[in-house]
């Protein structure tokens, strides 16, 4: 018998799905934020979030003032100049910008009045650990991953001294000078204790391989993560591909944890915009189709930076299952290609993927980032709930709760487990 679907369906179909999108509480898998004991570099309110690094370069297209004479200004001139530029001198309607108006509606403040003393007046005087709670009831995130990285003074120091962790915030320790600049980072590691030389000797192996275990276990790590560069080839005989394949991932399996990868960023394509001078270009699948094939007890999370590389990621997933795809980051978090990006991973993977992370820098960001996601990730799953339900198949609300359950956080839990699984039993493969 032929599936009926009536209009009266449909309608209530998306507004059960907008609705349990919008309200499902969601795991932050990615992020630069931090939990409130590290003080300073948790980052947060209007100065901070017009400074955000997307925003320097949209800025510079405007400005005609040197970089140098930028960078020697005080946050809030910066933040100023910013404002005048993107906001009052032009509408600012980049997806960066209307994070900023988005998130400062959602806090309850007005945009209209376009006046940055009195929104700055707003700020002051929130305690960093309410402002949390505050930012994170409005996004409806219920954990945050910080990005935890050794080879950053400010915040080794911090876990050097020691601290209660507050537990809405989970770790990542990430390792991008370890690999992509290995001989620069050789030394640090010897300052720190690890009897490491430049040479990739066993006995350097083995200490890296301690440091790895220290760190993540001070830290409690979910993932071993790093930034590639377009150029990255697997295998080859160079020092990150080498290190990858003999020391993280041994120690990833050994651990359980699964080891994220970022492909395709180009470092400081202009140096001189410092944060915001990093580029894009497409890189070789091929490289990461050899590692996961080449270690099948090893778990792989991948966020590609590349529009054109985001469709042979989908094909790879599909064949190897120790790969979990996870958000549209940075260049690729804007509205146009997260429905492109969303639509293609349900459509080749189904619901066995992690949809979005916010890559929040600056803790309110993370109302801008959920409000704006969710919007696409519902309308892609009203339209995906919809080609199937004409046939018949009417997706419950319980079914619908479960999915969304899935995308924002469980399946990314549950790919976790997978991991340890792997490591306590010694001899599975998935
Ligand atoms: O999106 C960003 O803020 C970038 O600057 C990077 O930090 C990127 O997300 C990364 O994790 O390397
Ligand atoms: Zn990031």
């Amino acid at each position: 018998m032929k599936g009926t679907f009536t209009v009266r369906q449909s309608t209530a179909l998306r507004t059960l799905v907008e609705k349990t999108v919008a309200n499902t509480p969601v795991y932050d898998i990615h992020t630069h934020l931090y939990d409130p004991a590290f003080g300073d570099l948790l980052l947060y309110g209007i100065d901070d979030l017009l400074v955000y690094h997307y925003l320097v370069a949209e800025a510079f297209r405007y400005f005609d003032i040197p970089y140098e004479k930028f960078w020697a200004l005080t946050k809030e001139q910066q933040a100023a100049m910013i404002w005048d530029a993107l906001f009052i001198q032009h509408s600012p309607i980049s997806e960066a910008c209307r994070g900023v108006l988005t998130t400062l509606n959602l806090l309850g403040l007005d945009v209209k009045k376009r006046d940055l003393p009195k929104l700055r007046k707003w700020f002051v005087g929130w305690k960093p650990t309410d402002y949390v709670t505050r930012c994170m009831d409005l996004a409806k995130v219920e954990r945050i991953c910080m990005t935890n990285s050794p080879f950053d003074d400010q915040e080794r120091a911090v876990w050097d001294k020691g601290f209660r962790r507050d537990e809405r915030f989970t770790a990542a320790l990430r390792i991008d000078p370890l690999l992509v600049a290995w001989l620069e980072s050789a030394p640090r590691l010897k300052a720190w204790g690890y009897n490491v030389t430049t040479e990739l000797t066993e006995r350097t192996l083995s200490e890296v391989r301690r440091f790895l275990g220290d760190w993540a276990k001070r830290i409690d790590a979910q993932y071993v993560m790093v930034s590639l560069p377009p150029t990255f080839e697997y295998p080859s005989e160079n020092y990150c591909s080498l290190l990858i394949e003999r020391v993280v991932l041994p120690f990833c399996r050994e651990a359980g944890l699964p080891f994220a990868m970022m492909p395709g960023v180009k470092r400081g394509v202009n140096p001189q915009l410092r944060l915001a001078g990093d580029g894009v270009a497409r890189c070789n699948v091929a490289a990461y189709e050899n590692i996961f094939s080449a270690h099948p007890d090893n778990t792989f999370l991948v966020t590609a930076l590349p529009r054109e590389n985001q469709y042979e990621f989908c094909v790879a997933a599909r064949k190897f299952r120790n790969l979990h795809l996870f958000g549209c980051w940075w260049f690729t978090n804007i509205p146009f290609l997260i429905e492109e990006m969303t639509r293609m991973r349900f459509e080749l993977l189904g619901l066995t993927i992690t949809p979005q992370h916010s890559d929040a820098r600056v803790l309110d960001q993370i109302i801008y980032k959920w409000d704006h996601s969710r919007r696409i990730i519902a309308k892609v799953l009203v339209n995906k709930y919809t080609d199937i339900a004409v046939t018949g198949w009417v997706p419950s609300k319980q079914e619908i709760e479960r999915d969304v359950k899935t995308l924002f956080g469980g399946g990314f839990d549950e790919f976790l487990s997978a991991g340890k699984r792997i490591a306590s039993s010694g001899d599975v493969t998935i």
